[in-house]
């Protein structure tokens, strides 16, 4: 039999779409899930789950569901590009009171951070785990900002958390820059069941792709938490690879269109370059 986790999980985001991959492979696999999202869950329980709508900026609820619980995966909050106030209060706020209930019930963190931490390096760069963050945005600025939160945790109270930098995870492949970043379903799923079951693994970030050969990234902690992706978009390049955006901005960098929304930058003239000529 699958081996299952001794303490309760929580997982939030449920009604997301990663969220309900999760719920549904990990209840099938009857893991204790404790579910919780701001929106209703739209799917059946699973047997051994329960589901509470709670917001994440409400501290006293968050650290409820917390009490008992063994591992926090945290898929919830903002999961796209917004303004700045919304953002804030489920990715900042509602980041800091999931960390305080890991520390209150020495908790793991399986953190679902994204691509978008480091979406301004370029697609012609090869990046590794330990790579500067360049956020492509406020929602990407949030991520970094929850790999940070991890480290400090890690570093303070010895909380740990794997960090998954999430590329495009979505049941196909829709373009050219996903043959790169495409993390399938199953891949996602056996990766959060190792990011939870691993012995011990401190504070790690790991890229959420697929055994993409376009990917744009290296070396990471896989190793320590034993997962491989077994999928790949390789077989989707025929068909994906002219199927671009036609966006100078967006085809230079990871992020893609995320880097795109509100960009203001301008190439400088040679009059800019060389005032003095
Ligand atoms: C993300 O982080 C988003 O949550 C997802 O909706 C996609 O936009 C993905 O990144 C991507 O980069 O394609």
């Amino acid at each position: 039999m699958a081996e299952v986790p001794e303490r309760p999980v929580l997982l939030t985001g449920a009604s997301g779409a990663l969220g309900r991959v999760l719920a549904r492979g990990l209840g099938a696999a009857g893991w204790k899930l404790r579910l919780t999202d701001i929106l209703p869950f739209p799917d059946e329980l699973p047997q051994a789950a329960s589901f509470t709508q709670a917001d994440l900026v409400d501290g006293m609820a968050i650290l409820r569901l917390a009490e008992g619980c063994g591992t926090i995966l945290h898929f919830g909050g903002v999961s796209v590009e917004q303004p700045f106030t919304e953002v804030l209060g489920p990715n900042i706020q509602g980041l800091y009171h999931v960390y305080e209930g890991a520390r209150r019930e020495r908790a793991r963190v399986v953190f679902a951070s994204s691509n978008h931490a480091i979406g301004f390096h370029e697609r012609s760069e090869r990046l590794d785990d330990d790579c500067q963050l360049r956020p492509d945005g406020y929602y990407g600025l949030s991520k970094a900002y929850g790999e940070l939160m991890g480290r400090l945790y890690w570093d303070k109270h010895g909380v740990e958390n794997v960090n998954l930098r999430i590329g495009g995870c979505r049941p196909k492949v829709d373009n050219a820059r996903t043959l790169a970043i495409w993390l399938s379903y199953a891949d996602l799923l056996r990766l959060v069941v190792r990011a939870t079951l691993a012995q011990a693994v401190g504070t790690l970030v790991i890229w959420g792709a697929s055994n993409n050969a376009r990917g744009f990234w290296g070396r990471d902690g896989r190793a320590v938490i034993g997962w491989e992706p077994e999928d790949s978009a390789d077989p989707f390049i025929p068909q994906q690879q002219g199927n671009v955006s036609g966006d100078p901005v967006q085809e230079r960098y990871q992020g893609g269109p995320y880097c795109a929304i509100g960009y203001s930058r301008t190439e400088p003239s040679p009059k800019e370059l060389f005032p003095a000529r």
